[in-house]
């Protein structure tokens, strides 16, 4: 086999409906991993294709990684690969879809996908890539699925060092092969108009309550012991507070941002709540360091609505935070509790409160569809969010219809009741869908066919109260509709 000389990294959008923020944020996966090659093997050509941005991308390079990073976007990962394939490329899948279902796709995608590799991509891409020049064995290479010589597929072990964001700074932002600006029109559009530069900083990672909940046991009235659609994994981590702090500034002065300009930070961490002692060490670090004051910068960050207390509410201002993601979801008790979500109506109404009280404008999330759904359940969710837009604290609303994801506790509910799901590598989101009303929904409407009709309605009900950039999660709403024919008029 040739060397490798030239290696795309491809980001591709969703293939069913479309999240708020699509084309906003630039790919961070594969930035610590074009950070690590470029920096490893400054010989090789390394680029990041963003499909939101790159529509028309056609691949050439010798090995084309794609981030199946979920289930909704697969089968535009299938469809690149394909064309790679047929041009000759090396494909190799990484994200948390190839993650999850790494077995399957090696078996059902035989002719168009070579390698997979499962969780954090860096360091076994940089050995496979040394393996192929050198025609090593691959049965070292962490992290890595593979097919030998006989056809049978092995999933080698997972490296045991613990991943560490730092270890990939700073970001090569010279890899995003349409640089940084598109993402910024996008976020200018959606966002912020008066923004001067936007900037995704993970603060931390894994989910604290997901963590809390793993060892303890279901009780009759759940079905899964924390939030049913997440397929988040890996461990809980904080980071140091002065190093979030440098790496702000450096992003800042890398690009350039003049004095007093707006700069958006998102922290796509998931669910701050439990990260008390770091906001509050960023709160120090911001204040011993002078540069900070000279830009207006502003967070957002994701929330239980459970762990929003006035202190945590107080302490997240002080850092200067304006906008709270909270997962609404549903606002039925029993539908909470059900699907493990660890909020319940009184919560969900207090954080409501806090935020309108501190002056945290809220991005809330609802998803239509968990286990033990009715038309009652429903209406209350979409009645709760009609008046929290009314009390203008909502800016965003994100509707959702329930989507199965591998690795979440509802794959493995359904599953258990339709074992041929797990055989496959390519779910159809309303095929699967029709299956998890069945078995789940069965109280809401007389058939899963007549629920999907329901859901549908009741989604696009909430899409038309969002005043902000809309999303379709899972769903194709009215808006999006509309949207994509005034496109093509
Ligand atoms: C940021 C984010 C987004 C951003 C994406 C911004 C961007 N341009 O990347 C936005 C908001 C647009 C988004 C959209 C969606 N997202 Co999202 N998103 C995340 C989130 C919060 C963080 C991802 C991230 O940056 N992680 C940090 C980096 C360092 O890790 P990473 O991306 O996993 O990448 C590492 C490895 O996976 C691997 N890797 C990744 N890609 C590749 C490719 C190759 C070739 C290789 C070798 C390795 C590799 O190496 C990387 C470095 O170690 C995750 C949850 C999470 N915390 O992981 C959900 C998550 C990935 N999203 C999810 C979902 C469902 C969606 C949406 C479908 C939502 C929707 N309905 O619209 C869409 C789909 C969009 C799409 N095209 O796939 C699910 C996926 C579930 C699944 N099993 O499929 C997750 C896991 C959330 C969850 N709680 O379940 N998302």
């Amino acid at each position: 086999m040739d060397n490798v000389n030239s290696i795309d990294l491809v980001s591709v959008p969703s293939d069913y409906g479309h999240g708020a923020n699509d084309g906003a944020y630039y790919p961070i996966g594969l930035l610590t991993i074009a950070s690590h090659l470029r920096r490893t093997s400054p010989g090789r050509k390394i680029n990041i294709v963003d499909m939101h941005h790159t529509p028309d991308y056609v691949p050439r390079a010798d090995v084309v990684g794609i981030s199946a990073s979920s289930t909704l976007c697969y089968q535009n990962v299938l469809a690149v690969a394909e064309q790679a394939k047929s041009a000759g490329a090396i494909v190799v899948l990484g994200g948390p879809h190839a993650t999850h279902l790494s077995n399957q796709i090696l078996t059902n995608q035989k002719e168009i996908i070579d390698f997979i590799i499962r969780q954090d991509g860096e360091e076994p891409l940089a050995s496979l890539l040394k393996a192929i020049d050198d025609g090593d064995s691959f049965c070292s290479i962490p992290n890595l699925s593979w097919r030998n010589r006989q056809g049978e597929i092995i999933h080698n072990p997972i490296h045991c060092e613990t991943w560490a964001y730092d270890n990939y700074l700073p970001f090569d932002f010279s890899a995003l092969s349409a640089g940084i600006k598109p993402y910024w029109d996008v976020t200018k559009e959606r966002v912020q108009k008066d923004m001067a530069a936007g900037f995704v900083v993970f603060t931390h990672f894994g989910c604290g309550y997901r963590e809390r909940m793993k060892n303890r046991s279901l009780r009759k009235d759940m079905l899964s012991m924390s939030c049913s659609y997440c397929s988040l994994g890996g461990d809980v981590v904080a980071r140091k507070a002065e190093s979030i702090v440098v790496e702000v500034l450096d992003l800042i002065q890398s690009h350039r941002v003049p004095a007093g300009g707006k700069v958006l930070l998102k922290c796509y961490g998931d669910n701050v709540g439990y990260h008390r002692n770091m906001i509050s060490a960023i709160a120090n670090a911001i204040a011993r360091e002078q540069r900070w004051s000279e830009y207006d910068i502003e967070w957002t960050f994701y929330m239980q609505s459970s762990l929003l207390t006035e202190k945590m509410a107080d302490m997240l201002l002080s850092i200067g935070t304006k906008r709270l993601f909270i997962g609404f979801d549903s606002v039925d008790d029993c539908v909470q509790r059900l699907n493990g979500l660890g909020t319940n109506l009184s919560s969900h109404q207090h954080a409501v409160n806090v935020c309108r009280d501190s002056g945290l404008k809220i991005h809330g999330g609802f998803v239509l569809g968990c286990a033990g759904e009715t038309v009652f359940s429903v209406e209350k969710s979409i009645g709760f969010a009609e008046k929290a837009a009314a009390a203008g604290v909502l800016e965003r609303i994100n509707a959702a219809i329930m989507v199965i994801m591998p690795g979440a506790p509802a794959y493995n509910l359904l599953c258990r009741k339709e074992p041929w799901v797990r055989e496959l590598d390519l779910l159809d989101t309303e095929e699967i869908r029709w299956y998890w009303l069945r078995h789940f929904c069965p109280d809401l409407k007389a058939t899963p066919t007549q629920s999907r009709r329901f859901l549908q309605d009741a989604a696009d009900r909430l899409d038309d109260l969002c005043a902000g950039a809309h999303a379709s999660m899972g769903f194709v709403s009215n808006r999006m509709l509309r949207g994509s024919s005034r496109r093509a008029a």
